[in-house]
């Protein structure tokens, strides 16, 4: 997936539609002088609906979606005629996807499941008409109630991917090259560092047709917390995983060190993250002999299912993919309720200047055909 399709944030303004005023119609007809009040009751106002869509990965979709406005009510009229109500508006978002206040920064709810809707903003009621007002001492109201305001709401979407494990790792540690060998996505991969800018996920196939999600993270570096390399930014994304893949290379130096730097990182992002039950692989394992290799397996780190692979030759790949299989249907890594804390605001309007910038960088870009018959551009 290229990387400016892979939208994992976006702010939008929500507006449900206001009620439709009650009629105040008197009922008139040619043999009817006074016919007393039947003026019906305004419609409702359109929602504001979000619903959880398995065909949506990320909130590309919304990226330009910036206002969103559902339909008013009408008003009520003569027979005591109901108003029609306001066109709701559905919006369709990806599984994962958690909505957070864009003033406040207050969770507001989540979609994990397909199918799955939310009222996020409510339409308002339509008023009542001159029918309802009628008493033993006013017979003929001439008033009616009027609709309820919309409702206006800035939102922040935000999308935590579903996956059933994540790679965690430091960059170049193989994590892009293993979800290319298990499953059919095509990440970038490359001997330099962050070769990955932006989450991949890939179905990894197991036997008899079963299946599991696979996430693949950028790189996380000593320092990620203080936003050191591309920072925790991608962490929210292993926040649904069931289980945690840390993949260290056979040719790092200190492989005790650097699980604990990537442990650390993590507990600083979200202290929750660590209760994941945790699998190590040991990448690259092509790359020493079996002598060697017997050598590093005595400075490994303790209580942690260790895995030792090669995504080059194919070493450990299926005795991996059991481990994962086994750890990921253990009832006590399900994944139940995670918490969402209130989103820092201030912190994410960097991030939306970021966007912004490479928006223009975009716009940027079209300079370079000018001269070429391109002009009008
Ligand atoms: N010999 C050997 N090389 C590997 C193996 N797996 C990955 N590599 C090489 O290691 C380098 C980095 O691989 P990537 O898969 O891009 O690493 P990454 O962890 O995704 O890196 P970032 O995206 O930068 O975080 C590439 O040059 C790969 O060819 C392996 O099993 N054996
Ligand atoms: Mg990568």
């Amino acid at each position: 997936m290229a990387s400016s399709n892979f939208v994992d944030y976006v702010k939008i303004f929500c507006r449900s539609g206001k009620g439709g005023p009650g009629s105040k119609h008197l009922y008139r007809d040619k043999l009817t002088m006074k016919g007393g009040p039947d003026g019906g009751d305004g419609g409702r106002g359109g929602h504001i609906i979000l619903r959880g869509s398995k065909n949506h990965w990320t909130l590309i979709h919304l990226k330009y979606a910036r206002h969103i406005h559902a339909g008013d009510g009408e008003s009520g009229s003569l027979s005591r005629s109901f108003g029609k109500e306001g066109d709701d508006k559905v919006i369709e978002v990806p599984c994962g996807t958690v909505v957070y206040d864009a003033e406040t920064g207050e969770f507001l709810c989540d979609i994990t499941n397909d199918g799955e809707e939310v009222v996020l903003v409510k339409g308002g009621r339509g008023g009542q008409g001159n029918w309802h007002f009628r008493t033993a001492t006013n017979q003929t109201p001439r008033f009616a109630q009027p609709g309820e305001p919309s409702i206006e709401k800035t939102v922040i979407l935000q999308l935590k991917v579903l996956a059933d494990v994540g790679l965690v790792g430091f960059p170049n540690a193989g994590k892009s090259t293993l979800l290319s060998v298990v499953s059919a996505a095509k990440p970038e991969i490359a001997d330099y560092p962050f070769t990955t800018l932006v989450p991949n996920l890939g179905i990894v196939s197991y036997r008899d047709g079963k299946s599991f999600v696979m996430a693949d993270i950028p790189g996380i570096i000593e320092g990620a917390a203080e936003g050191r390399g591309l920072g925790l930014r991608f962490l929210r994304h292993i926040e649904r995983n069931s289980i945690l893949l840390f993949m260290i290379p056979v040719d790092s130096e200190d492989v005790v060190k650097e699980y604990d730097i990537l442990l650390n990182e993590l507990k600083q992002y979200n202290p929750e993250l660590v209760d994941k039950q945790r699998i190590l692989a040991i990448t690259k394992c092509d790359m020493l002999d079996d002598e060697l290799l017997e050598e590093m397996k005595k400075e490994l780190p303790q209580g942690i299912q260790t895995v030792f692979i090669s995504s080059v030759s194919g070493m450990g790949i299926p005795e991996l993919k059991d481990l994962i299989w086994t750890e990921i249907n253990k009832e006590s890594n399900k994944v139940v309720e995670i918490t969402h804390r209130p989103m820092e605001i201030a912190y994410h309007e960097v991030e939306e200047e970021i966007e912004e910038e490479i928006d223009e960088e975009e716009e940027d870009d079209l300079s370079q055909y000018k001269g070429i018959g391109w002009d009008e551009l």
